[in-house]
């Protein structure tokens, strides 16, 4: 690595200004009750982005009571379903119409390449939003056929409250997950942002109310962990949590759901996934989708496949080819054209990694490539590739998250499949072969919530996401995430005259 490259380079100017800092409650943007506020850096160069209002326990009060008095007094969980439909579609008509802007915004937020943001990222949120409003008039109820003279049938309604807690990696992706299935099923929100990225979703929040989203429905709380999102997470008034985050916090607010209401939790948590190369593998193609599996977004994925499992006949190939790819990777200023990789979204994030880096080096592993800062200034780390890496070594159970690639060598199927799900985690795997039989062995094999077969990070709005065992409860996108925001009503009459 030329190290000095980045450090050289003056970061560019974003395409964008910051439009909103305040918090949005009942549809108007506003400060926080004790008029605090908290930097959002740029994580090129550390630097102050803006200064954004911090929410805490007050003013999670005042954006539950408004979530409350829309969905208790309406209209929008009475409206007919056509016109949330109509509502939504519009919502992603207009970010579609503000697509650089809002990537800009992403991009300097989170670091994330801005190619990434304006041609995936935000066109992808608008497709969320289009599928759901597909389902805003497509939830149906049942009639049941019971034993005895009754008519009897289940209305499906909108849980009341939602309140959502989302990361900092995708933040406009996690936003989608969240508020697409909770409006398209009449809910009502109270969404609290990570504190390192706050901005994109106070953009698109406020060009949800242009489109016609009634007051209260949607509200925004910028702000930090252990109040706001307690705060969300422990209020009486809050009928649901989703939360996505790492294991550690999503038990934490389990607890806190548990203790107070006993409301009901989503949880999309961490994960270890295995990417396993088999033996017949071609292995160019192999080591390009492994390093997407691990690289994408700086690394920074809950599904990330952390674990690069090869067969021994094609591991030193693979080794050479995947140290080659990662060395070749272009690292820099996220705004510039053709970069693969920007910088960390955080210093603590960065320190991190760093961290699990220094310490696959103390257990024996071999440092292939990369290994330590990019640059020296930002949170930009070199693309690093780890060869002989052991199980029990940190490296190959903890989530690193980040760009550090760790390939373990295997002999047979049935020694990847117990090593594959001898983790914590449940989260996704990768499976790259040619033989129908050992992907459909692989397949039924794994406890994990998604198995990519020859591909890897596939999004589709309608493809459920989620865990087995620690990495969550529940699923989101597709049919399954309307269960989560829904609520099941059995109604019986009587029948006055069975005979018909
Ligand atoms: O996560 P947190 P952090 C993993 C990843 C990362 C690690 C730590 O390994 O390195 O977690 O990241 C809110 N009550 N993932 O510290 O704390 C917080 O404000 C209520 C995987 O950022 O889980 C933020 O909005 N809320 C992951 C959200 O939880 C609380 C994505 C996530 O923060 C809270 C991110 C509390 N007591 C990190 N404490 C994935 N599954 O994709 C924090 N929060």
């Amino acid at each position: 690595y030329n190290s000095t490259a980045a450090a050289a380079e003056e970061p560019i100017t974003p395409p964008v200004t910051v439009p909103h800092t305040q918090l949005l409650i009942n549809g108007k943007f506003v400060d926080a009750a004790s008029g605090r506020t908290f930097q959002t850096l740029d994580p090129r160069t550390g630097e102050v982005i803006a200064n954004v209002a911090e929410g805490d326990a007050e003013d999670v009060n005042r954006a539950v009571a408004a979530a409350r008095k829309a969905f208790d007094e309406g209209p929008w969980p009475r409206l007919p379903a056509f016109e949330r439909q109509k509502i939504l579609l519009k919502c992603a008509d207009l970010v579609d119409k503000h697509n650089d802007e809002i990537a800009a915004l992403e991009t300097w937020d989170n670091g994330k390449p801005y190619e990434q943001a304006a041609k995936v990222e935000v066109p992808m949120f608008a497709r969320l939003f289009r599928y759901y409003a597909g389902w805003a008039d497509k939830i149906h109820g049942l009639t049941v056929p019971a034993d005895g003279p009754y008519h009897v049938q289940t209305l499906h309604e909108p849980i009341g409250v939602a309140g959502q807690i989302i990361p900092w990696n995708f933040p406009l992706l996690m936003f989608a997950w969240k508020v697409g299935p909770a409006l398209a099923t009449g809910n009502t929100i109270v969404l609290k942002t990570a504190e390192q990225t706050p901005l994109s979703a106070l953009y698109v929040a406020r060009l949800f109310h242009e489109a016609g989203l009634p007051e209260g429905v949607l509200n925004i709380i910028s702000g930090f962990g252990p109040t706001a999102g307690a705060a969300l997470a422990s209020h009486m008034d809050v009928d649901k949590l989703a939360f996505t985050g790492s294991t550690e916090t999503g038990k934490i607010v389990l607890e806190l759901g548990a203790k107070s209401n006993l409301k009901p939790v989503t949880l999309e948590l961490g994960g270890k996934s295995p990417f396993i190369v088999c033996e017949d593998a071609d292995v160019d193609q192999a080591v390009e989708l492994a390093h997407f599996a691990l690289f994408f977004n700086q690394g920074q994925c809950c599904c990330a496949g952390s674990r690069t499992f090869v067969h021994e006949k094609v591991y030193d190939e693979f080794v050479e080819k995947a140290k080659a790819r990662a060395s070749r990777r272009s690292v820099g200023d996220p705004f510039k054209a053709g970069i693969e990789q920007g910088p960390q979204v955080d210093s603590e994030q960065f320190e991190k990694i760093l961290k699990y880096i220094r310490s696959g080096v103390e257990c024996g592993a071999t440092l292939e490539t990369g290994g330590e800062r990019y640059g020296s200034k930002g949170y930009y780390v070199q693309p690093t590739v780890f060869s002989n890496v052991k199980d029990d070594m940190l490296i190959a159970k903890d989530e690193i998250f980040g760009p550090v690639q760790s390939i373990l060598k295997f002999k047979d199927l049935n020694e990847v499949i117990k090593r594959s799900n001898a983790t914590r985690y449940g989260l996704a795997a990768g499976v790259f072969t040619q033989n129908i039989d050992t992907a459909n062995t692989l397949i039924r094999a794994l406890r994990v919530g998604t198995v990519w077969v020859n591909t890897f990070d596939i999004f589709d709005a309608a493809i459920p996401f989620g865990g087995y065992k620690m990495s969550g409860h529940g699923r989101e996108k597709g049919i399954y995430s309307l269960s989560n925001y829904l609520q099941v009503k059995a109604v019986v009459t009587p029948l006055k005259n069975p005979a018909w």
